[in-house]
């Protein structure tokens, strides 16, 4: 393949005007409208936010921030929006890491941070419907006193929405238990690029009435149409949890182990995380949770948090301390050792290490972020050979590369390969790409496992999809929007 090119789209949309404000400002609340333009003058700082990403790697340039209080706002926004072929971009939490929530120049950006009400909740089947600007965080909250857990849990939960949690069919932690949102979203409400309200807020778990158009939107990255309320099937909460750190003398153990511990723990084996040393010392060295004796780190390759589910605490404890004891038991030990949390406190800490490791590389300094599935065998191969690859074109020094870590989802396949440099530099990019997503197709694997396209990956899409596969999501975004003014330049080339 060759290397697409990988500059900003030429955008044919008008850019927001004064008589555009002025109708924001009839059909909303006054404190819903942002704009830097007459008649509602707002401070550009204050736009900030909004306009730069997470990682700060990904800025826009917009006047005009929408918080709609309702769908019937949502959709009046768009429909206008649509008729002046105004482009939008739909925002949630803005954490998404491939800087496909904020504009590529002055689209209008559409928050959904003031629709953040649970419209329902069914204690029985435990379906509960809300707005699309639930943060993740509230709605596990909500659940607490009804015994019930979200089916998705991730580092980013104080801040992301359960709508850009959709829209980009985020994975995390729990997928490994819960399966992906392909399976627990039952229903969505979503206002479609010409202002239509598509209602499919269904709280069926089953219905094949013919094509499943719900699906659609799951991961489509606000490219087809803004979600304003999502229906999900939340999980029985757990009785008692457990977790534990292994620390392992070489990476080829972890899929050894990964066998063993699913033949052991078998149903409560709730999670099964990977860390490589460096995260390891990232995490710690930043403050995340809390670091582990110097003698359990002592002769490590990698880490593996596991993390036992389950209905019965004594039942649950006497597998995994059995499970423990047999590994450091056998004749050639797949772990050097293992930190068992012994209470809520150390349980949280032991967690935030790894939650954490994002935070961490933030801290230390500009990440590029690979988020790929390959297989669990080839972890170890692709950070390595990335790392090689960068000290061979002299970039592994500390004013450029500072560290190639390795760290993911060992039971989904998905490792989160982060270059750690000192500032984003084209010369650093140019070395990563295509080199990575090339590494990545021969192993068939994928581009993007769990964050999406953005605008990050459009030019890569390629490896991981085919030119007949990308024909059809360009014919199925041009019958929901014709116009191309839902989030342009995301996802697709
Ligand atoms: P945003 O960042 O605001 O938007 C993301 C995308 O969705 C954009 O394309 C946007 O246009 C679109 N969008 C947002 N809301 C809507 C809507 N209502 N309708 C239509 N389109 C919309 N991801 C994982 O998969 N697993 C992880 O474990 C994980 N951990 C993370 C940890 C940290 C510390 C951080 C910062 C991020 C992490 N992420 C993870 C990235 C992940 O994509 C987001 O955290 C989350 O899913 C995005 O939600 P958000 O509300 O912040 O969406
Ligand atoms: C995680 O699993 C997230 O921690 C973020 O998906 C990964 O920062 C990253 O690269
Ligand atoms: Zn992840």
């Amino acid at each position: 393949f060759k290397r697409w090119a990988h500059t900003t789209p030429t955008m044919n949309y008008r850019s927001v005007t004064e008589e555009d404000v002025a109708h924001f400002a009839k059909i909303l609340a006054p404190s819903s409208v942002l704009s830097t333009l007459a008649p509602v003058s707002t401070p550009a700082s204050e736009l900030s936010i909004y306009n730069n990403d997470w990682m700060n790697k990904y800025h826009g340039k917009s006047t005009t921030v929408l918080r709609p209080k309702t769908t019937k706002e949502v959709s009046e926004i768009v429909k206008w929006c649509n008729e002046r072929r105004i482009a939008i971009v739909p925002q949630g939490g803005n954490t998404g890491l491939v800087g496909g929530g904020v504009p590529i120049i002055d689209e209008v950006i559409l928050n959904l941070g003031n629709m953040n009400k649970i419209r329902s909740f069914d204690p029985v089947s435990g379906i509960i419907v809300a707005d699309s600007g639930c943060v993740l965080e509230a709605m596990s909250e909500y659940l607490v006193p009804h015994h019930y857990i979200m089916p998705l849990d991730l580092g980013a939960k104080g801040s992301c929405q359960i709508g850009g949690n959709v829209s980009t069919n985020a994975g995390g932690l729990r997928l490994l238990r819960y399966g992906s949102l392909h399976g627990s979203v039952l229903g969505l409400e979503v206002v479609l690029p010409d202002g239509t309200i598509l209602d499919q807020l269904s709280t069926l778990r089953k219905d094949n009435t013919g094509y499943d158009l719900k699906q659609l939107f799951i991961g489509a990255e606000g490219t087809l149409g803004v979600v304003t309320g999502v229906s999900i099937l939340s999980a029985p909460a757990p009785n008692a949890s457990s977790n534990v750190m292994l620390a392992l003398p070489k990476y080829e153990n972890v899929l050894p182990l990964f066998r063993e511990v699913k033949r052991q723990l078998s149903e409560i084996l709730s999670a099964f995380e990977f860390i490589d040393r460096r995260a390891y010392e990232l995490a710690v060295k930043h403050g995340q949770g809390r670091a582990l004796n110097d003698e359990d780190v002592e002769g490590a390759e990698c880490f593996v948090l596991v993390e036992t589910s389950g209905g019965k605490r004594e039942h649950d404890e006497e597998k995994l301390n059995t499970l423990l004891e047999s590994l450091m038991e056998a004749d050639e030990p797949l772990i050097n050792t293992g930190v068992l949390s012994q209470s809520p406190l150390q349980f949280s800490q032991l967690w935030a290490i790894r939650e954490g490791i994002t935070e961490a590389v933030s801290k230390e300094g500009k990440a590029y972020k690979y988020d790929i599935s390959i297989p669990v065998a080839s972890f170890k191969t692709v950070v390595d050979t990335t790392r090689d690859h960068l000290q061979s074109k002299g970039l592994l020094r500390d004013d450029a590369v500072k560290h190639v870590v390795g760290y993911g989802h060992v039971g989904d396949g998905n490792l989160h390969l982060n270059i750690v440099a000192a500032e984003y530099s084209p010369e650093i990019e140019s070395a990563l790409e295509p080199f990575v997503y090339e590494l990545v197709q021969s192993y068939k694997g994928s581009v993007s496992a769990e964050h999406g396209i953005g605008v990050m990956k459009t030019h890569a899409l390629q490896y991981s999809k085919n030119a007949t596969s990308i024909d059809l999501m360009r014919r199925i975004k041009t019958l929901f929007d014709p116009n191309g003014i839902m989030n342009p330049g995301k996802v697709l080339p």
